[in-house]
């Protein structure tokens, strides 16, 4: 057969940084020439996800379609990176078991940046819209976020430079910096 394939999944709140550490990783891996699918959180509501919600159900029917995807990925020895929010322990220990049974490794990266720093971020000016109320359900002010319990590696990108926070992910993949 091939290598033994790996998920890389990343965990976090809206503006925590994670698509950015996750595509630089991504970008890394398959410079490398390690066969590397980024799951890019837009990109997968836009196609794979598209209509779906931010109620409870259509982030967990969102998280187990990634999950799938970065399984079927990694069967073939491929990397697959993935970075939704994944707010529920549940839908992640669903993608962690899917992972395990197609024979991948599965990495569970939480980007622990708190919500403070996030919300004082506010890149995309939604913390505000949801703390005005004009988005429903939005993570952390009006919808849970279950903090990992399972983490493989916490990252906050407050304390964290973006490098520094691959080479770490790479150091738990037992990849060379
Ligand atoms: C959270 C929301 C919401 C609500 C729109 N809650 O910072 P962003 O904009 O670019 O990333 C967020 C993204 C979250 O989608 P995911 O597919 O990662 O979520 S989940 O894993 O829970 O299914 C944010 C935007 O979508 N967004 N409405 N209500 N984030």
């Amino acid at each position: 057969g091939h290598q033994q394939g790996t998920v890389v999944f990343f965990t976090g709140l809206s503006g925590s940084g994670k698509s950015t550490v996750a595509r630089a990783l991504a970008a890394e891996l398959d410079d490398e020439g390690l066969g590397t699918t980024l799951l890019d959180g837009d990109a997968v509501r836009h196609h794979l996800s598209k209509g779906l919600g931010f109620d409870r159900e259509s982030r967990e029917t969102n998280v187990e379609r990634i999950g799938y995807v970065a399984s079927l990925v990694a069967k073939h020895g491929g990397i697959a990176v993935a970075a939704p929010i994944a707010p529920f322990a549940s839908s992640r220990a669903e993608v962690r078991a899917l992972a395990e049974r197609a024979g991948a490794r599965f990495l569970l990266v939480h980007i622990s940046t708190p919500l403070e720093v996030c919300e004082a971020r506010d890149r995309k000016g939604l913390y505000a819209k949801a703390r005005a109320g004009a988005i429903p359900d939005f993570t952390g002010i009006s919808s849970p976020y279950e903090t990992p319990l399972d983490a493989d590696v916490a990252i906050d990108t407050s304390q964290v430079e973006v490098p520094e926070a691959v080479a770490i992910v790479r150091a738990h993949l037992g990849l060379p910096g």
